[in-house]
């Protein structure tokens, strides 16, 4: 694993650093949009006065903090692999490239001493039978703040948020009683706890490992101007409806859902995944300046 040199300097020095995933840029944006993207998403870190650590994997080797050069390549190379956990050891023993999940990211952000990871939707469980992602059990092992905007529509929300109860998997709303569901800044599901600031999050996080728990704390920060839960959920039943008729499963299932809900809303979820994506980055820096 190779830390960047600002990002280790910040560690030293106690300073804000803020986990960035992958994933989202090699197989869950379009391009150009994924680099454009992703360089903004760390731009907002910084505005925010915290140090971005995008991961991912360059050859086999682990990355924590990329270079523009870096950032660009893995969005723009065709073979680059979704790194989750079940493939990350083969990815990296075969010297290979990786976009790193929320499941992967969060494991290496946490080994490497980091403590806010910024996203945009955590993976849950799917509408279809058998399909959970490995993102739910890897939060329920690995002590790290994760900022979300909720499980990604495209899930079935009350089997999620019930699983990340079961796992036992920290969470709370920030400034929401509602799980947000991701393009939506609402849903009917209700959750345990609420945060109303910052600091609230921050000691959440200090509560927890004083209390030897191993689990994240899920920050669940609603969307501003999202849309409006049941616009979503139709296009969202469709998607699914054509993903079973096409026979699409497994790690492909993710980007074929988002890639159809962008069609059918016309740009409207790529415009809102935009959005929550810089939120969740300036809320997450926000949060790691309150624990440094
Ligand atoms: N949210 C998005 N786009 C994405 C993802 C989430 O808006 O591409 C990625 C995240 O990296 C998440 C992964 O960890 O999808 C989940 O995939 P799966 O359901 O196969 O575990
Ligand atoms: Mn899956």
């Amino acid at each position: 694993m190779l830390i960047h040199d600002e990002v280790t300097q910040a560690l030293k020095n106690h300073e804000p650093v803020v986990a960035l995933e992958s994933t989202v840029i090699t197989h869950g944006l379009p391009a150009p949009l994924n680099l454009e993207t992703a360089r903004r998403l760390e731009a907002a870190v910084r505005e925010e006065g915290a140090v971005p650590a995008t991961i991912g994997i360059l050859e086999g080797e682990v990355r924590v903090g990329l270079g523009d050069g870096e950032l660009e390549q893995l969005a723009t190379r065709n073979d680059v692999e979704k790194a989750s956990l079940w493939n990350l050891a083969a990815v990296v023993a075969a010297g290979r490239w990786g976009g790193t999940t929320v499941a992967t990211t969060a494991h290496l952000a946490a080994r490497a001493g980091l403590r806010v990871f910024a996203t945009g939707g955590i993976g849950g469980v799917h509408p279809l039978p058998y399909d959970e992602s490995g993102d739910l059990l890897a939060l329920a092992r690995t002590p790290i703040v994760v900022v979300s905007a909720g499980p990604k529509s495209i899930l079935d929300l009350a089997a999620t948020l019930e699983r990340l109860e079961s796992y036992g998997v920290g969470v709370v709303g920030y400034k929401t009683m509602y799980l947000p569901a991701f393009h939506s800044p609402d849903s009917p599901y209700q959750l345990p706890a609420t945060v109303w600031s910052e600091a609230e999050a921050a000691a959440h996080w200090r509560a927890a490992r004083e209390l030897g728990l191993e689990s994240a704390t899920m920050v669940f920060n609603p969307v501003s101007q999202g849309i409006p839960f049941g616009e979503v959920m139709a296009w969202v039943e469709q998607a699914n409806r054509e993903a079973r008729a096409a026979g699409i499963g497994g790690k492909d299932l993710t980007p074929y859902l988002l890639r159809r809900l962008s069609e059918l809303s016309e740009g409207r979820s790529d415009e809102v995944n935009l959005r929550l994506l810089e939120e969740n980055a300036r809320l997450a820096a926000r949060i790691a300046r309150w624990l440094a």
